[in-house]
């Protein structure tokens, strides 16, 4: 080969290219190829470890009526199910709020995110949709122009320049996209607080999501399919996540959800065991010139309150026609209101999460108020709230369902 040929040969183009192909890089592909929108995914990791990887399972109704209305929530339908209450348990009692019949009455659809990309794959490829595996990202450049580029590595270890109209970066909170923004482009905050993540192959053992409020530490449970639970435990930051044996970690389950009390949790094998800092941060503006961010790319938000994959897909819907406008009509309004139209439901869902981490937890080891008298009454106060006056838990199932 001679040297302009070897040019040729790591060169490409799309109108469109997308760096992830995680809920928002699949749903933007996939809406990008039913409106006729030329579009690549490049994505690290291996079909496989992409079908497999388990986080979210909670999807909201808007994420439902966007999925439906474009024909990719046959599985959704088929295997996942309607859920729509919610249990606290705390030194006062328990209390149940059955959130689908609260506020507007929207209730969630349980369905693992795992199963939701391997649908939204499936349709892509049986679209046509042109996806590149074992490609990693590892530049972003010229988004100033119109002309921008990626330069990615793909499996042979060749590294790639494609040359895009607009690049979408859906690859999440360490990804290439978030690497070319400035410096102070990100903004983060740290709730303080950690929690270990759970999957147990374990029946659900309530039938709602159950909140367990304990002096000793928040404890979450819910359920992702028949046969398989998610659990939370906080956990003391620091600690590695293999540091108690599984009878250990069912023992505290057990005491912060008043299994004594309430009934006990069906044990069973953990099949993953994972750390989470509950931090959160805002990647704002989510537009830097012809370079757009989506989904954790453009926000995390800390899993209390399971907004992340619900706004993934919104933004990849708002993103997705106002790319289809500018490059079918030449109309760049979408484009120019993205951002702002986005961080609208950023800062709700931010905002709302972060009342549900302050709801959950006492302060954080470290922070002033930690501990206090005064801190720990006002908690209660506030959860005394929610279980007694109507239009409190109106105002929660309104939050807790929407984005
Ligand atoms: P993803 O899913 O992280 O996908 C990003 C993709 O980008 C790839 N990538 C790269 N590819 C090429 N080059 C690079 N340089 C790359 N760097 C990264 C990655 O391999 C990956 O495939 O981001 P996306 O699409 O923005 O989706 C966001 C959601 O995954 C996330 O917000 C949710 O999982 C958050 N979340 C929940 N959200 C909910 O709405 N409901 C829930 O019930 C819920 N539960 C959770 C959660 C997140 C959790 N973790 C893991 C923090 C529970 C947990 C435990």
């Amino acid at each position: 080969m001679t040297d302009s040929q070897t040019s040729r040969a790591l060169r490409a183009s799309a109108d469109v290219v997308i760096l992830g192909a995680g809920p928002a890089g699949l749903v933007l592909g996939n809406l990008l190829l039913a409106a006729g929108t030329d579009c690549v995914i490049l994505e690290r990791a291996s079909p496989s470890r992409v079908r497999t990887r388990a986080r979210a399972g909670f999807l909201a109704p808007n994420t439902v009526r966007i999925l439906d209305g474009h024909g990719l929530a046959d599985g959704l339908h088929r295997y996942g199910h309607p859920h729509a209450a919610c249990e606290f348990r705390t030194q006062d009692g328990r209390f149940r709020l059955d959130y689908g019949a609260l506020g507007q009455g929207g209730r969630h659809h349980v369905y693992p995110q795992q199963d939701l990309v391997t649908d939204l794959l499936r349709h892509y490829l049986g679209r046509g949709g042109r996806i590149r595996f074992r490609t990693e990202v590892l530049a972003v450049h010229d988004t100033d122009g119109t002309r921008p580029s990626v330069t990615a590595r793909g499996p042979d270890g060749r590294t790639v320049r494609w040359t895009a109209r607009y690049v979408a970066g859906c690859d999440g909170r360490r990804g290439a996209a978030r690497r070319s923004l400035p410096a102070d482009a990100v903004h983060h905050h740290d709730h303080g607080v950690t929690w270990l993540g759970l999957l147990a192959q374990a029946p659900p053992s309530l039938d709602a999501v159950g909140y367990a409020v304990h002096d000793r530490g928040f404890a979450g449970h819910m359920a992702r399919t028949p046969e398989v639970t998610r659990y939370y435990l906080q956990w003391q930051r620091g600690t590695a996540a293999d540091a108690w044996p599984e009878q250990r970690i069912w023992d505290e389950l057990d005491i912060r959800m008043r299994a004594p009390e309430y009934g006990p949790l069906n044990r069973g094998a953990l099949l993953e065991r994972g750390l989470f800092d509950l931090s959160c941060d805002v990647a704002e503006p989510l537009r830097h010139g012809s370079l757009f961010l989506a989904g954790d790319a453009a926000s995390v938000l800390a899993p209390a309150a399971a907004k992340g994959a619900n706004l993934a897909v919104l933004e990849a819907e708002m993103l997705a026609e106002a790319l289809v406008d500018a490059l079918t009509r030449g109309d760049t309004g979408g484009l120019d209101t993205y951002s702002d139209r986005s961080l609208e439901h950023i800062w709700r869902a931010q905002e709302f999460t972060g009342w549900m981490t302050r709801l959950l937890h006492a302060p954080p080891d470290g922070d002033p108020g930690a501990g206090s008298f005064f801190q720990a009454a006002r908690r209660r106060s506030r959860i005394a709230s929610l279980r007694t006056s109507r239009s409190h838990q109106d105002w929660f199932a309104d939050n807790y369902v929407g984005v």
